[in-house]
């Protein structure tokens, strides 16, 4: 005969403590636009993983992918407003609210992969990071975004001449507007994920990205021309709202920014390798990729460094970024 004894009371009290336990695990959020497995998405997770073990899992972080909170232009907006705790976006969307990002997002700064992890990882990105304080958000990390090239669904393009007039969806950033104005073209800045449909219905002529993104967000489809002019390469930044930021003790602060350097290394070998697969599935897709000469674009840029170098301190920054070896 099966025999049941009433719970103690001590069983009671350390049923409640195990349940008390659990709940005071926290769950930060953290948005992403691009979808699962992409290079940014996966970083995030890792530096959630990091920091899940590094506070005994106290806390933990769900990645919220796919711009399932929203375009990244709204999801600046709830980490400034303490909704969301981290988010990843390009540095594109943060022009206008951290002006300092100007400098790195502009075109033709960096000469090299090599050069802009470099700046990113020294002095110079540890005071872009800082800029990003005074705007109620925590500067974490950058993370790599390879070099943007513009694809079209019309023609290829091999020359400067190639670009006039054509419709280019950019980011929604003053700098990159006056990029594609400079080069002839014009800009229609636009949303990420009203992309790929304005392509299709010809709204735009094409858009200007690297090859993961290129990929996953399946622009190439509909556009099947890219040029490797690779005009920019505008890192991407990890951030996390200064209001979540401010709930942490200063030992959990540390384990968290401890944890978003430690995933930068992670999301470099995961991003050289998704460089290399997403060129390939794009070229066997059928994408024609053309070779262009970059030496006409870079002097048609002179007016947009002339407006964005407005201050002596900027003017210095840039000339920082160029001489950094
Ligand atoms: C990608 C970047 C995204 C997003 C996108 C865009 O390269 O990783 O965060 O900014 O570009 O063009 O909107």
């Amino acid at each position: 005969m099966m025999y049941f004894s009433k719970p103690t009371t001590t069983a009671i009290a350390i049923g409640a403590l195990m349940i008390g336990a659990a709940s005071a695990q926290t769950v930060l959020r953290s948005a992403d636009t691009h979808p699962d497995g992409y290079p940014t998405v996966e970083a995030v997770k890792y530096m959630g993983e990091l920091i899940k073990e590094r506070t005994a899992g106290r806390y933990s972080v769900e990645v919220y992918h796919s711009a399932q909170l929203g375009e990244e232009k709204d999801t600046i907006e709830q980490t400034q407003a303490g909704v969301l705790d981290f988010n990843r976006v390009s540095m594109g969307p943060f022009n206008g609210v951290v002006p300092v990002t100007q400098i790195p997002s502009l075109p033709y700064i960096f000469r090299s992969a090599d050069h802009m992890r470099k700046t990113m990882d020294g002095p110079i990105g540890a005071e872009i990071l800082k800029a990003f304080d005074t705007h109620n958000l925590v500067g974490l990390a950058f993370y790599d975004s390879g070099a943007r090239s513009f694809y079209n669904s019309r023609k290829a393009i091999t020359s400067l001449a190639d670009l006039k007039g054509m419709k280019f969806r950019v980011i929604q950033s003053d700098v990159f507007v006056d990029m594609v104005n400079n080069l002839g073209a014009n800009a229609t800045p636009m949303a990420y994920g009203e992309v790929y449909s304005a392509l299709e219905t010809g709204v735009i002529d094409g858009a200007e990205n690297n090859w993961p993104s290129f990929e996953s967000a399946k622009h190439y489809e509909v556009a099947q021309f890219i040029t490797l002019d690779e005009h920019q390469m505008v890192p991407e930044v990890l951030v996390m709202s200064k209001s979540s930021w401010d709930k942490l003790t200063p030992e959990d602060q540390a384990i968290v920014r401890q944890a978003a350097k430690d995933s930068v290394a992670k999301m470099r070998e995961l991003w050289d390798a998704r460089e290399k697969k997403s060129r390939a599935t794009v070229e066997a897709a059928g994408v024609k990729v053309s070779e262009i000469d970059k030496q006409p674009l870079i002097d048609a840029m002179k007016p947009v460094y002339e407006k964005y170098l407005s201050t002596p301190e900027l003017k210095d920054l840039a000339a920082r970024i160029q001489a950094t070896k």
